[in-house]
C-alpha cells in the first residue's frame, strides 16, 4: 500500500493505516488501490438501464467516426443526463427518507405515543407553524406540534402545487422556477418521476432530464432535508455555539467507548440519554470501567455534537480506523454512509456493530430494532450491549491525537450573534461583505473519498480562502476534516486571517469557519443565502451574492443532490475529484456553462486544491464586481512551508 501520509493528512489515521498494514488488515484505503475505477461508469456513459444492454457510449477513437448509440438509440448525453439525474434521485431519496423519519416521530410525540420525545424549541415550533400556515393562537404546544408533523408528512405524498418550505425561497428565485416549470410538488413525486423519465424509452431530451433533476433536487434542499432539520431542531433543540472535541484520541482507555454512526439523530438522543443514566453508568463500573464514553462518526456525530457537544471519533473514513484501536466496544450504526467492512473487521478486534433500522441491516452485525415508541428501552439495550463486551477488549491502540473546536452553528445563532438578541440581523454580515472585509461566503461541504488524500483537500481550501478573507460555513464530513486544524476555535483567527476578517471575526466571537452540522443542515445554508438577500444590499437573488458552494472531496449521490439544488437555487458550485459526466462532452458542457443562462450560476469542476482556490475566489470577485463591490486584491498564495503548517493533529 502507497505510505500512509500519502493517504491522508490526518494524524490518529494515519497511525490507524500503519497498524492496519502491520495486521494484515483491509481498510477503504487499500482497497481503493486494488480497485481501479471503471472509466466508462465513472464518466456516466454507460447504461444499464434495461436488459438489452449495458451499453458503454464511448466517444469515437477518431474524427469521422460515428458516435455510438445504444441498442435502444440513447446517445452518450442522454445517458449522461439520465445517470446524473439519478445520482440526484438517490441522494434526494435519502436525505428525504430522513425527514420523513423525524416527521413521523413528530407526529408519534405529540400524541404522546413516543416517550423521551417532546417539544424542546417552542419558539421553532412557532416560526415553522407559521410558515405552513398552521394556527397557533391559544393552541397547546401538543396541537400544533401535531398539524406540523403532518403538514410536513403530507408533503412527501403532494401530488400537485408548490412544496410550502420553497415560498421561503427570494421572490426573484421563485420566479424562475415557475417559469422553468421546476418548482417542486411533493418530495416522493419528484424522485418517482425522476426514475420514470430516466427508464428505457421515456425522456430522451438531455436539458428536460436535466430540468427534473433540477426539481428532484430541490425536492431535497427545500424539502426533505430542510423537513429534518427543522423538526429536529423542534424535537432536540436548535443548536448554539458549543465546544467539543474531535479525532481518534476522543476513545477512552478505561471506560466503555460507544459509538453512534449513520445520519438520524432519532436513535442517538435516547442512546445519550440512556448513556447518562445512573443505571447504565452504574452497571458499565460493575464491569471495571470508569464510565460509558460516547463519540460519534459520520452526520449522527455532527447532529449530537450541535446540540450536546458530543466528541466526534471521526469522519467517514474513519469508521474502519476506529474499530482497529480495539477500543471500541460497540458502533451502532442507523442509515447512510456506514462501510459493510465493519462487520468483517469487527470480527477481528472485539467490537460488537449493531444495526438498527429495518432500512439498513449487514452481516456479521446484531439487529436491535429501532422503534420510537419504546425508544428509551431500546436504547438502554444497546447501551448495555456495549457494557457487556467491555471486559472482551484485547490490545488497545488509541492514538493520543485529538482536537479542541466550537460547532453548533445554525443560520439562527449566526442571526443572533451578528445582531445580538435585541436587534438579531443579517446586517452586519452583509455590511462587512459590502465594505471588503468579508469578501465572501464560502460553503466547504460534502465526503471524504479514498481517491484524494484524505481530509488533504478540505484543509487547504478551507485555509485559503480563510486567508484570503473568505468566511466560510461547513457540513458533513468536510467540517469534521476542518475541526480537527483548529481553524473552528475562534481565537485561532487572530493568527489566520487578514486584518477586516479578524476584526468581524473579534467583535462577534466567532472563528472564521463555522461548523453548520449534518449533510441534512446544509438547508441552513440555504436559509442563510436568503436571509443575505432579504436583508439587502447584495442583489435580489441568490444568484448575486457572492456566496459559492465546494465539495472537494465528495463521493455521496446526496453529495451530487447538494450540488445541484445549490445549482438550481443559484449559488455557484464547485466539485473535486470526478466529473460524474465527462464521457459526455455536451451534457458537461450544459451543467458546467449552458445552464447558467436559467440558473444564473453554474457547475464547476476543479480537482486540483490550488485552482479550486483560484476559482472560488475568481466566481466571488466576479459577483463582487457585478455589485460594483469589488476592491483590488491579491490572493494570498500558500508556499510549501504554509502547506507543512496546515498538518492536521
Ligand atoms: Fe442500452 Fe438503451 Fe437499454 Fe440503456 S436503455 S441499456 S442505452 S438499450
Ligand atoms: S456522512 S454523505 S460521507 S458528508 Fe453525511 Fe459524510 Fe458524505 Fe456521508
Amino acid at each position: 500500500m502507497a505510505d500512509s501520509g500519502e493517504r491522508s493528512a490526518c494524524e490518529a489515521t494515519i497511525e490507524m493505516l500503519q497498524k492496519a498494514c502491520e495486521e494484515d488488515q483491509s481498510t477503504a484505503f487499500s482497497r481503493t488501490e486494488k480497485m481501479k475505477p471503471c472509466t466508462i461508469g465513472a464518466s456516466g456513459i454507460c447504461c444499464k438501464n434495461c436488459a438489452m444492454g449495458p451499453c458503454r457510449l464511448t466517444p469515437p477513437k477518431k474524427e469521422g467516426d460515428e458516435p455510438k448509440r445504444g441498442i435502444c438509440g440513447a446517445t452518450a448525453e442522454v445517458v449522461a443526463a439520465r445517470n446524473f439525474v439519478r445520482m440526484i434521485a438517490g441522494g434526494s431519496s435519502a436525505h428525504s427518507d430522513h425527514g420523513r423519519a423525524v416527521a413521523e416521530t413528530m407526529i408519534l410525540a405529540a400524541r404522546g405515543e413516543a416517550e423521551g420525545y417532546r417539544v424542546k424549541d417552542r419558539i421553532k415550533l412557532l416560526e415553522v407553524a407559521a410558515d405552513l400556515s398552521i394556527e397557533v393562537a391559544d393552541r397547546p404546544v401538543e396541537e400544533i406540534a401535531l398539524d406540523v408533523g403532518e403538514k410536513c408528512l403530507a408533503m412527501f405524498g403532494q401530488q400537485e402545487g408548490e412544496l410550502a418550505f420553497g415560498w421561503r425561497a427570494p421572490e426573484a428565485r421563485k420566479e424562475i422556477w415557475r417559469k422553468l416549470g421546476i418548482f417542486p410538488r411533493g418530495i416522493d413525486r419528484e424522485v418517482v418521476e425522476t426514475m420514470h423519465r430516466t427508464s428505457i424509452g421515456v425522456d430522451q431530451e438531455m436539458e428536460n432530464i436535466i430540468l427534473q433533476g433540477s426539481r428532484c433536487a430541490l425536492a431535497d434542499g427545500w424539502g426533505g432535508s430542510m423537513i429534518a432539520t427543522e423538526l429536529q431542531d423542534i424535537l432536540f433543540g436548535t443548536p448554539t455555539a458549543i465546544k467539543s472535541k474531535i479525532n481518534l484520541g476522543v476513545l477512552e482507555e478505561d471506560q466503555v467507548n460507544l459509538i453512534v454512526h449513520g445520519h438520524e439523530p432519532l436513535l442517538s438522543e435516547m442512546i445519550l440519554l440512556a448513556a447518562r443514566s445512573e443505571k447504565m453508568i452504574k452497571k458499565a463500573e460493575e464491569k471495571g470501567a470508569r464510565g460509558i464514553n460516547l463519540a460519534g462518526i459520520c452526520c449522527t456525530a455532527n447532529e449530537i455534537l450541535s446540540r450536546h457537544g458530543i466528541p466526534i471519533a471521526g469522519n467517514v473514513l474513519q469508521q474502519e480506523m476506529a474499530i482497529l484501536t480495539g477500543a471500541v466496544d460497540a458502533m451502532v450504526v442507523d442509515v447512510q454512509c456506514i462501510y459493510q467492512a465493519i462487520g468483517e473487521l469487527s470480527q477481528c478486534y472485539h467490537t460488537k456493530i449493531i444495526t438498527t433500522s429495518p432500512k439498513g441491516r449487514m452481516p456479521l452485525a446484531e439487529h436491535i430494532e429501532f422503534h420510537e415508541s419504546d425508544a428509551i428501552a431500546i436504547a438502554e439495550r444497546i447501551v448495555e450491549t456495549a457494557i457487556d463486551n467491555f471486559p472482551n477488549r484485547g490490545k488497545v491502540d488509541i492514538p493520543d491525537v485529538s482536537s479542541d473546536f466550537t460547532g453548533g452553528y445554525d443560520h439562527e445563532y449566526i442571526n443572533y450573534m451578528l445582531g445580538g438578541r435585541f436587534r438579531a440581523s443579517y446586517r452586519p454580515l452583509n455590511d462587512g461583505i459590502i465594505d471588503g472585509r468579508i469578501r465572501g461566503v464560502v460553503g466547504v461541504v460534502g465526503c471524504n473519498n479514498p481517491r484524494v488524500p484524505h481530509d488533504a483537500i478540505h484543509v487547504q481550501v478551507v485555509s485559503e480562502l480563510v486567508a484570503n478573507g473568505c468566511l466560510v460555513v461547513m457540513t458533513g464530513c468536510a467540517a469534521q476534516a476542518v475541526a480537527k486544524t483548529g481553524l473552528m476555535k475562534p481565537e485561532t483567527a487572530k493568527d489566520v486571517c487578514p486584518q477586516g476578517l479578524y476584526e468581524i471575526c473579534e467583535a462577534v466571537g466567532i472563528p472564521p469557519v463555522l461548523h453548520m452540522g449534518s449533510c441534512v443542515d446544509n438547508s441552513r445554508i440555504l436559509i442563510a443565502l436568503t436571509e443575505m438577500v432579504k436583508e439587502g444590499g447584495l442583489g435580489d437573488d441568490i444568484s448575486d451574492l457572492p456566496a459559492v458552494g465546494c465539495a472537494p472531496e465528495w463521493m455521496s449521490e446526496k453529495a451530487i443532490s447538494i450540488g445541484h439544488y445549490f445549482v438550481a437555487s443559484g449559488a455557484a458550485v464547485v466539485f473535486g475529484v470526478e466529473w460524474p459526466t465527462s464521457g459526455s462532452q455536451e451534457c458537461t458542457d450544459y451543467l458546467l456553462e449552458g445552464i447558467f443562462e436559467q440558473y444564473g450560476n453554474s457547475w464547476h469542476y476543479e480537482p486540483d486544491p490550488d485552482k479550486m482556490v483560484a476559482k472560488l475566489l475568481s466566481l466571488i470577485d466576479s459577483k463582487r464586481d457585478a455589485l460594483g463591490i469589488l476592491g483590488k486584491r491579491e490572493r494570498v498564495l500558500f508556499d510549501m512551508a504554509a502547506r507543512r503548517e496546515l498538518s492536521i493533529d
